[in-house]
């Protein structure tokens, strides 16, 4: 089998556990193929040249883990500039919060070049490589401008806008053509794909040639919906440790008399977190039944904090929070806890079980993986109930699901109502139909079927 070789901008040791469900299932793959995993070091080098950074390499087990150091300049431009001033916000509809200074792109571009330039000479005739995430859209077209013919793939983590939203972008259309490059593009929902084929065809005056391919600028590639899944085994396994099952009997404990409710996110924009705070503050308005018996619990993980737009969310939550909690608390209840750290992983499935209703409301989101670990998370006989955003790319798979639209406060606030309402067999028999497809289409799965995808595409000419 020919060697996996990974890119993406951070990478982790699949060895540890504290790497996550992703770095677990690429992990397994580039265990067996003695792979490569590539990307930046997190290393910023103040004051050294820019195009340059020194390349440091290091053996996990079978999988070599090769990084780079960044220096400022590029660091700032590449990824807190074009990356999360640019790309961010636009996938995620947000042209208001974009920031489009012209430096950024040098640098988005140099780093590109920069990582195409030190991968190469690691590259073996019969390597595939999987390159991750908005940071490397242009990887495989500066890897092939210096002559590199192997299979390349490109997973995008987050949405693919609609055209319109796309054509904001200054470079739009050098970075549409870049995908061109890849042989294969994986995006997570079939809603991205539409409007990549949109852009393709009216953009880029291409074509739909059937079966998820595509042709502009003379060159062919695939674009399939390839939704990401959790490692349910993994997740099952730190729900069954003692962290999990403490943290279990610590909630149902403390609110033995009342309903929790949970939001697990990092602290961005993109997650709805202060649109989902007002929806809870009608329910209580709308519904007194709810006060002194129903709490939300919103852990809010920091996040790019030096990103201008996520200070700002800060403040605005803060206020939220103290906001509900002066006009609603009581001695003994306080409606909202608010909790701006990181949640020990381990420690998260305990938090979901012992939840009555699951809010996981994005504006937009490319997937949504708490929502699928809460799924898993849940005692079949005695199931939370899921909200979800209609606007999540699991919204497309987790029908099962209660939806929302987040914009809608009313509307979210009588869902979350109707949730809290929902008698035992309802929870079960829609609960029963998410776990089934969280397992089937979990992370194993995404994973085989993307790789099986760029293994039998057809040769570039
Ligand atoms: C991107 C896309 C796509 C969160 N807070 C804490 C914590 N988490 C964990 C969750 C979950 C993960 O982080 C978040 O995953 P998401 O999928 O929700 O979102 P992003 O980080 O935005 O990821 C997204 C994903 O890529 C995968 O393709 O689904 O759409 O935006 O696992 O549990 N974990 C711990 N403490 C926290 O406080 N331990």
């Amino acid at each position: 089998m020919s060697r996996l070789v990974v890119i993406s901008n951070r990478v982790a040791d699949p060895r540890k556990a504290a790497a996550g469900g992703l770095a677990v299932a690429l992990g397994e793959t580039l265990q067996q193929t003695g792979g490569l995993w590539f990307g930046w070091s997190g290393t910023i080098v103040e004051d050294g040249p820019t195009g340059e950074g020194e390349l440091h390499k290091q053996q996990a087990g079978k999988v070599t883990l090769a990084t780079l150091d960044l220096c400022r300049e590029d660091h700032d431009s590449y990824y807190l500039g074009y990356s999360n001033n640019v790309l961010w916000p636009v996938f995620h509809g947000r042209l208001d919060l974009a920031k489009f200074e012209s430096n950024y792109i040098g640098g988005y571009r140099r780093v590109n070049q920069l990582f195409a330039r030190k991968l190469l000479p690691l590259l073996r005739d019969d390597d595939i490589l999987w390159v991750h995430d908005y940071h490397l859209i242009p990887l495989a077209a500066e890897l092939r401008a210096m002559g590199c013919r192997q299979r390349i793939g490109f997973f995008l983590h987050i949405p693919l806008p609609p055209q319109i939203t796309m054509a904001a972008i200054p470079q739009h259309e050098w970075l549409v053509r870049s995908l061109f490059a890849y042989d294969v593009v994986g995006l997570q929902a079939h809603q991205d794909v539409q409007h990549f084929e949109r852009y393709v065809l009216n953009e880029a005056k291409g074509e739909a040639l059937g079966d998820d391919r595509f042709r502009a600028w003379g060159q062919t590639l695939r674009a399939s919906a390839f939704p990401i899944g959790i490692d349910v085994e993994e997740f099952n396994a730190l729900a069954a440790g003692k962290e999990s099952r403490d943290m279990y009997q610590t909630m149902r404990n403390e609110y033995s008399q009342r309903r929790l409710l949970l939001g697990i996110d990092r602290l961005d924009y993109s997650k709805g977190i202060p649109q989902r705070v007002r929806a809870f503050r009608e329910l209580l308005a709308n519904y007194p039944e709810n006060r002194r018996s129903a709490t939300l619990i919103q852990i809010a993980s920091p996040t790019r904090e030096d990103v201008d737009a996520y200070a700002d969310i800060r403040r605005e939550l803060e206020s939220l929070c103290g906001a509900i909690n002066g006009d609603y608390g009581e001695l003994d209840w306080m409606p909202v806890r608010y909790i701006h750290r990181v949640v020990a992983r381990k420690r998260v499935p305990g938090l979901c079980r012992a939840a009555a209703v699951g809010l996981v409301t994005p504006l937009r989101d490319g997937m949504n993986l708490v929502a699928k670990e809460f799924v898993a998370a849940q005692d079949p006989q005695d199931p939370g109930v899921l909200v979800l955003s209609r606007f999540a790319g699991a919204a497309e798979q987790l029908k099962e699901a209660l939806l929302v639209n987040p914009y809608d406060t009313h509307g979210t606030a009588e869902t979350v109502q109707q949730a809290l309402q929902m008698p035992l067999e309802e929870r079960r028999a829609r609960h029963q139909k998410l776990l089934q497809r969280v397992r089937e289409q979990d992370v194993h799965w995404w994973r085989r079927t993307f790789l099986d995808a760029l293994r039998s595409a057809p040769d570039k000419p």
